[in-house]
């Protein structure tokens, strides 16, 4: 039995959101569509500062322009807990090095950076504690298309690790080392979310080339300022508590590990203005099921766009889900 695995796993069903700089886009820069033109990496919204290569000081042009007036956390938490969720976990730095909370270590944050001034990750907080659902935040801390060189890969790349170059910031990386991006912004910012915020999931995603001992030290970090915060295994180097079958993957077998499958609820994670594909609420409740029957929880996706408005079908979608849920669930 894993760590955290009753209290985890009681919660069941939550909402992960995908939010930053790159939801003003919607999937589209300079009039072309993800689908479209170079670059490399997923075609999921969140990625367009990859795809489409854009350098570093073009793309923190986005914060000038970031002033979600239409956010209100409250609401956020509402529509979770119509659609039957009990927790929720949001993008407080996604790979594009952008953060949705205030940083004494960065000033490349929602507060600091933006017209917008407001700490979004403190929001979400206080409202999901006024609402009683659990919180947690995802913190890309290996990958950091602005501040992290590139991301370990001459330093760490090793045995068939190079195929992973297509996640990189190789068009315009910050001239610093990985190791002192690690020490000087991602380790940190870490303990700030843990030491500022009551974390009860803290989901680190993308290790690619990070090492061993770099993986434990966040590990130590969290479980040192609080041990009640669970890390996704995400962390790289099988440390962290949390498993997951992959990203929109339900697994074959029925597990008793601690684990969480993750899926979206159109095709891209951060909000792609041009992607009407959304799961049905059967879809979505076939997803929840297997999820839930075969021991997991399930981290349901939606992606607000630049204004702060979760896309009114995913809302419909998932509160249709909730509606099933209070019939026919025993929460
Ligand atoms: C992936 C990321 O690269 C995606 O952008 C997204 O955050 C997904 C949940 O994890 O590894």
């Amino acid at each position: 039995k894993q760590r955290g695995r009753e209290r985890f796993n009681d919660n069941k069903y939550g909402m992960f959101i995908h939010w930053g700089l790159y939801s003003q886009c919607g999937g589209i820069w300079k009039g072309e569509k993800m689908e479209e033109g170079d670059g490399t990496g997923p075609r999921v919204a969140e990625w367009i500062m990859r795809r489409k290569e854009i350098p570093r000081a073009e793309y923190a042009k986005l914060a000038k322009t970031f002033n979600p007036t239409k956010f209100d956390a409250d609401e956020w938490v509402a529509i979770a807990k119509a659609a039957g969720m009990q927790y929720m976990v949001i993008t407080s730095k996604h790979h594009d090095g952008f953060a949705l909370f205030d940083s004494k270590v960065s000033d490349y944050n929602a507060v600091k950076a933006t017209p917008f001034g407001r700490d979004i990750i403190r929001e979400l907080e206080q409202a999901c504690k006024r609402g009683g659902i659990s919180f947690g935040v995802y913190y890309s801390h290996a990958l950091d298309w602005r501040d992290g060189g590139d991301s370990g890969m001459k330093d760490y790349c090793y045995h068939d690790k190079p195929k992973q170059e297509m996640f990189v910031n190789k068009f315009d990386p910050a001239p610093v080392k990985f190791d002192d991006y690690i020490a000087n912004k991602s380790l940190p910012q870490v303990r700030e979310l843990v030491a500022n915020y009551d974390l009860k999931e803290i989901w680190l995603d993308t290790p690619i080339y990070i090492p061993a001992s770099h993986s434990f030290e966040f590990y130590k970090t969290i479980y040192e300022a609080n041990p009640e915060t669970l890390v996704s295994q995400r962390i790289g180097n099988g440390f962290g508590d949390i498993g997951t079958p992959g990203d929109n993957v339900i697994p074959d077998e029925a597990s008793e590990n601690t684990w969480e499958g993750i899926a979206t609820t159109n095709n891209s994670w951060g909000y792609k203005s041009y992607d009407e594909d959304w799961k049905s609420p059967k879809e979505t409740l076939f997803w929840l099921l297997e999820n839930v029957s075969k021991g997991g929880n399930f981290l349901l996706n939606v992606g607000p766009d630049g204004t702060g408005t979760i896309p009114p079908k995913s809302v419909q979608n998932l509160v249709a889900v909730g509606q099933w849920l209070k019939v026919n669930g025993d929460a």
